[in-house]
């Protein structure tokens, strides 16, 4: 038999319907983490793929690694709080666009902007924002690549499109991130001047290394293809001898 409680997430017909206030909190919010956990799974390993494809046909990792999460319940009520909106799992699905957050960490910037491309171009996924904090980065020098889409997630009697966000980085910004997070973090948001400009001149330091790396692996790409370019040119002389040589000993026997 059916479990009548089913009918309270509303899963039927393409879309949740969340504003059904009658439902109860506990259920609705296993539901809910349930599909937040599957859509993290579903990018997760959308991501495997592109990398592994990577590798198949251009023999290089764009990504060095992905870190998942959900956010926890405190965070989410904390968010809900400082925007003015009360702690329901309405608002919470509304208003928190990053309940189920990945990150992705990259070698290089143009790495970046190839995955977020590569992602958003599959038919199931639905880019509803972007915000491209490397070519503006934030105030405190913050930069990342953040994407929020939905993906839809397929239930036993149910489609349910459910958000994630996703911040795509190199690996230089993520150290300077985790750094900037903890001082934030011990100083509650109000670090002292001179811990801030210093963080700021390290983000510069950042943008240069990144910069640096980048130019260095086109310059190295460069000497591989021409490398590979000219071992393919030998391969073919020494095949065009090889033909001559059997050719000549092929006269050579018929005379
Ligand atoms: P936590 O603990 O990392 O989860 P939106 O999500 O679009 O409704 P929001 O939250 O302003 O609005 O979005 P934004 O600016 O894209 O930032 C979301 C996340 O990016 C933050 O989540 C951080 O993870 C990261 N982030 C943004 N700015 C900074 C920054 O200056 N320094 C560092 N280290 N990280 C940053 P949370 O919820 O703030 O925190």
């Amino acid at each position: 038999m059916r479990d009548p409680r089913r009918k309270k997430y509303n899963l039927r017909g393409k879309k949740m319907d969340y504003t059904d206030s009658s439902y109860d909190s506990v259920d609705s919010w296993k539901t809910i983490i349930l599909l937040y956990n599957s859509a993290l799974k579903e990018i997760n390993t959308k991501l495997e793929i592109l990398n592994d494809e990577f590798q198949h046909v251009h023999r290089y990792n764009p990504i060095e690694h992905i870190k998942s999460r959900i956010k926890t319940p405190e965070s989410i009520v904390k968010k809900l709080r400082q925007r003015g909106y009360e702690s329901t799992i309405e608002n919470m699905v509304k208003y928190v666009n990053d309940i189920a957050g990945i990150r992705v960490i990259c070698s290089f910037t143009s790495d970046i902007y190839n995955i977020a491309e590569m992602l958003a171009n599959q038919s199931d996924i639905n880019v509803l924002s972007i915000k491209d904090y490397i070519s503006h980065p934030k105030e405190s020098g913050y930069k990342s690549y953040h994407m929020i889409v939905t993906v839809p997630i397929f239930l036993s009697d149910g489609c349910v499109d459910t958000k994630v966000e996703i911040q795509i980085r190199t690996v230089a910004m993520d150290f300077w991130a985790s750094l900037e997070h903890k001082i934030n973090y011990k100083f509650e948001g109000e670090a002292p001047e001179h811990i801030k400009r210093e963080l700021f001149e390290c983000a510069e330091m950042v943008s240069d290394l990144d910069a640096k790396m980048m130019s260095l692996n086109d310059e190295i790409k460069g000497f591989a293809a021409s490398e590979s370019e000219l071992e393919e040119q030998i391969e073919s002389q020494k095949r065009a001898a090889e033909r001559t040589l059997l050719k000549e000993k092929l006269y050579a026997e018929a005379e």
